[in-house]
């Protein structure tokens, strides 16, 4: 391998992946090893990957290496993101923020928290994602004179400021995720349009407030109320007053739920205002676009809720699969309730160098189901050949993600990728890659992968 082919398979992986990954293994010479990586291709796998890759006769054919396969954040639609990434990531800059979360999208501001970021049992404010539809409204100075309202199919409308709900209702604390409805869309192919997250759209906070049942019985919910809708302060993009940001619903089942809180503070501090203070709603385990923020009011419906983000491919999942990068047919598509089960890997990082010498890594990683919870989790370090299990420890209460550890042996120095998956108590677990492609990228919760180097 000369120096220069070296650099040229790197920089193909960087900027086009799929071609690298073609051009690695199509020099496989052997016909029925076709996937097996040898001679030339190893070596110019190994050279782009910083170091000799013991388990690489089990790597499957045109598997993008984890070290190359970090999504671009790319702030622009898909098209454009290949340029945007050679740039590399944005950093964030706002008050009280990381500067290490990563902005994939400027306007709205939307910024994601990377894997190793969320390894904390409660995420701190400081790493906590921020997705925004619309404009971020001025921050409320008493915020207990904010006032929302409840109304449509009840028969006592309701107008409550921050100060009675906190002191007419019974309030309760709960550690629980929240997590974008489009978390993970960076790993459809063809790329999804939208924010291009990898896991980063999730947390899991202490949200203080009240059942947001507690709030829809005093209002009493006529039998013809199905299905709520919220609505907020915050202006849309275009700053039309009457246009709403974004809009959405759920089932009064739901909303039912003893955890289906109307929430005031985060982490025992007032709930900030990027993080929709002085109330929102929370809604765990559905799309976090359910758990409005700025709350102003809601409007119990007899049918179901149509507002932005509730209609034709918004938040909702296809029916019958259809065929990837196709025209979608938006009879085909269905509300998007529960989030998938996901895994990731919170320490080590991706693309952490560990010393030479090193035969044992210790992992931790979180795990959670939308309205499901965990199973099990498993590792693998030879690209899914075997697995072992992880030791999972138990939620806080529902909805709260659940940590997990492992440790895993590795024969000698050398790149590997640690991949975890996890499977929900229904049975269900993590794909190898994002399943059931739709136009905007709902679902996608492939195993998480990680590059270590060993040398
Ligand atoms: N009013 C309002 N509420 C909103 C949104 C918004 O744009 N406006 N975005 C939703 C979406 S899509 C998500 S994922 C969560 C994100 O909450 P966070 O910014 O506190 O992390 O808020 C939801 N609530
Ligand atoms: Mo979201």
């Amino acid at each position: 391998m000369t120096d220069k082919i070296e650099r040229s398979i790197e920089e193909l992986y960087r900027n086009d992946p799929q071609r690298a990954d073609a051009e690695v293994f199509g020099r496989v010479t052997e016909p029925n090893r076709r996937g097996f990586l040898g001679g030339a291709g190893l070596a110019a796998m190994s050279a782009a990957v910083g170091g000799t890759i013991p388990f690489a006769a089990d790597m499957p054919g045109g598997l993008i290496p984890a070290a190359m396969a970090q999504t671009p954040p790319a702030s622009a639609p898909p098209a454009a993101a290949a340029p945007a990434a050679k740039k590399g990531p944005i950093y964030l800059n706002f008050p009280g923020k990381s500067d290490k979360l990563v902005v994939i999208g400027e306007r709205p501001l939307v910024a994601e928290t990377p894997e190793h970021l969320l390894d904390d049992d409660t995420t701190p404010y400081e790493k906590f994602f921020i997705r925004n539809n619309g404009q971020i409204p001025e921050e409320t100075k008493d915020g207990d004179k904010w006032k929302f309202t409840v109304e449509g199919e009840v028969n006592n409308k309701l107008e409550l400021t921050l100060g009675d709900l906190k002191s007419k209702y019974k309030a309760q604390t709960r550690r629980m995720v929240l997590e974008c409805g489009g978390n993970g869309r960076s790993f459809y192919s063809p790329p999804a349009s939208g924010n291009q997250w990898t896991n980063g759209g999730a947390g899991c906070a202490e949200w203080t407030g009240v059942r947001l049942g507690d709030v829809l019985k005093a209002a009493g919910v006529k039998p013809s109320g199905i299905y709520t809708a919220h609505y907020s302060a915050d202006l849309h993009l275009s700053g039309n007053p009457a246009t709403p940001t974004l809009s959405r619903g759920v089932r009064m089942a739901k909303a039912m739920d003893p955890e289906s809180m109307i929430v005031w503070a985060m982490n025992g501090q007032p709930l900030s205002n990027i993080h929709g203070g002085p109330v929102r709603l929370l809604i765990p385990g559905w799309p976090g676009s359910a758990s409005q923020k700025w709350l102003t009011k809601i409007v119990i419906r007899d049918k179901e809720h149509d507002g932005p983000g509730m209609t034709g491919t918004s938040y909702r999942l296809t029916i019958n699969p259809m065929v990837p990068g196709d025209k979608a047919d938006p009879k085909n598509f269905k509300i998007m309730e529960s989030m998938p089960v996901r895994s990731i890997i919170t320490s080590p990082a991706n693309g952490a160098k560990l010393a030479a010498g090193t035969r044992e890594v210790k992992l931790r990683g979180a795990s959670w189901a939308g309205d499901h919870t965990v199973r099990r989790v498993d590792v693998s370090t030879d690209y899914g050949v075997t697995w072992q299990p992880a030791k999972l420890e138990k939620a806080k209460n529902r909805f709260d993600w659940q940590r997990w550890t492992a440790a895993v042996k590795l024969p000698r120095d050398g790149y590997y990728e640690i991949w975890s998956r996890a499977m929900d108590s229904r049975g269900q677990m993590q794909p190898h890659v994002a399943p059931n492609w739709n136009p905007s990228g709902y679902g996608g919760n492939p195993m998480h992968r990680i590059a270590v180097l060993i040398a």
